[in-house]
């Protein structure tokens, strides 16, 4: 039997992590063979409701389930934890403006960065899905010295899922079939949906199988307000959709994509694609050997390009907006990326280890 794995989450008591909680302690995350420890993280007010979950856990006796721990603040939560699912945020109560939402998130995820920083294990793994989730993650990396910026990602995976689903079902084929989906961007309905790429049993989609004019002018904003679509016709916002793609998404990060496939992951720009370094922009990625790559050389034709060019220039209006919470001694490290290996050294992404010893070579941001 593999050590058991620190799995941190936050908002633990809430609709997402209801569902998302019994499917990672039941090995759906990480594999029928890795033991976890679950750090589960609410508000002081939602203790009794998130001890009332942990009992349930307890009740399934889930034989990979080696530790339940309840915490009412990140600092003791986050404890040498190797991923963190950061999915508690504040909601978009009546009358709140979008900048109020964002600064009355930015605080939280201020905190939570600093509390990663200080606690978790050196290599944490962090998903950020509370909203705004691309400019949370940003808050929380920045504030977070001591971790790499490659550290920290943003759910988009739930959008990449929802145009997998929504093209197959037009189709008429398994979702499955629908490789090379993209969303590029922001996880908002900017967010471009680019199927320019994909392919189904080899053939291109566009075109063969779609028509350009269809998929430009009604898939795009279908798959862009979906969540909005979901919220009306049952009331709530996506759950347990949400936790089929934060498993998706932790797992193939830990674990690898498949052949043939890339998947959509909103991480700190590198610059790739024109795209302004230092955002959290969600990009077509491997991952292999617990790290992602960013998918590089795929034709960008002028649609695409105005799509993606939208969705950061959302991006760029978030961050200006909360530019005055971001401490400028991280500025630095999000626009020449290193990557915090186990043994709690950086490599760079000139492959130098901070010592100055050329140790590893790597020709780009893993
Ligand atoms: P719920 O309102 O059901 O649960 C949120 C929970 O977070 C509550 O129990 C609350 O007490 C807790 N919480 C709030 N602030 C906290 C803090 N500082 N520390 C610890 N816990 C805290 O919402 P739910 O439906 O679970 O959604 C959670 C978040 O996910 C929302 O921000 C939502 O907008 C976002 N989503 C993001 C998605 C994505 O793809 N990135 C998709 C699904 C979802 O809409």
């Amino acid at each position: 039997m593999k050590k058991p794995v620190r799995i941190a989450v936050t908002g633990a008591a809430g609709a997402i992590s209801s569902s998302l909680l019994f499917r990672v302690a039941s090995g759906e995350m990480f594999g029928t063979d890795q033991p976890v420890i679950l750090q589960l993280i609410e508000m002081p007010q939602a203790m009794q409701q998130l001890r009332g979950l942990a009992m349930e856990l307890e009740d399934c006796a889930l034989p990979l389930l080696h530790t339940i721990r309840i915490f009412d603040n990140p600092e003791a939560g986050f404890k040498n934890a190797h991923y963190a699912i950061l999915i508690g945020a504040r909601p978009r109560s009546a009358g709140m403006e979008r900048i109020d939402l964002l600064t009355a998130n930015a605080e939280i995820f201020e905190r939570q960065g600093k509390a990663l920083s200080a606690n978790a294990a050196r290599d944490v793994k962090v998903l950020v899905v509370g909203n705004p989730a691309n400019t949370n993650a940003l808050i929380a990396s920045r504030n977070a010295p001591d971790l790499s910026p490659t550290q920290f990602t943003a759910l988009t995976r739930l959008d990449h899922n929802r145009a997998k689903g929504i093209v197959a079902n037009h189709l008429g084929v398994n979702a499955e079939e629908v490789r090379k989906v993209i969303i590029w961007g922001n996880h908002s309905s900017t967010q471009y949906p680019d199927l320019y790429q994909s392919k189904i049993f080899g053939e291109p989609v566009i075109g063969p199988q779609l028509e350009e004019e269809f998929y430009q002018e009604s898939l795009i904003p279908r798959i862009q307000n979906r969540g909005s679509e979901i919220i009306n016709a049952r009331g709530h916002s996506s759950a347990a959709s949400a936790a089929q793609a934060i498993i998706d998404h932790m797992r193939d990060w830990a674990m690898g994509t498949a052949e043939n496939e890339l998947v959509s992951m909103a991480i700190v720009s590198d610059g790739s694609y024109g795209i302004e370094k230092g955002i959290f922009y969600s990009f077509p990625v491997r991952c292999r050997y617990g790290r992602y790559q960013i998918v590089t050389g795929l034709d960008i034709n002028e649609f695409s390009h105005k799509m993606m060019k939208a969705s950061e220039a959302e991006l760029l209006e978030e961050k200006a907006s909360v530019n005055h919470l971001l401490p400028k001694d991280t500025e630095q490290s999000h626009y020449k990326l290193r990557i915090c290996l186990r043994s709690g050294k950086f490599l760079a992404a000139d492959g130098l280890l901070d010592s100055g010893d050329p140790v590893l070579e790597t020709s780009r941001l893993l």
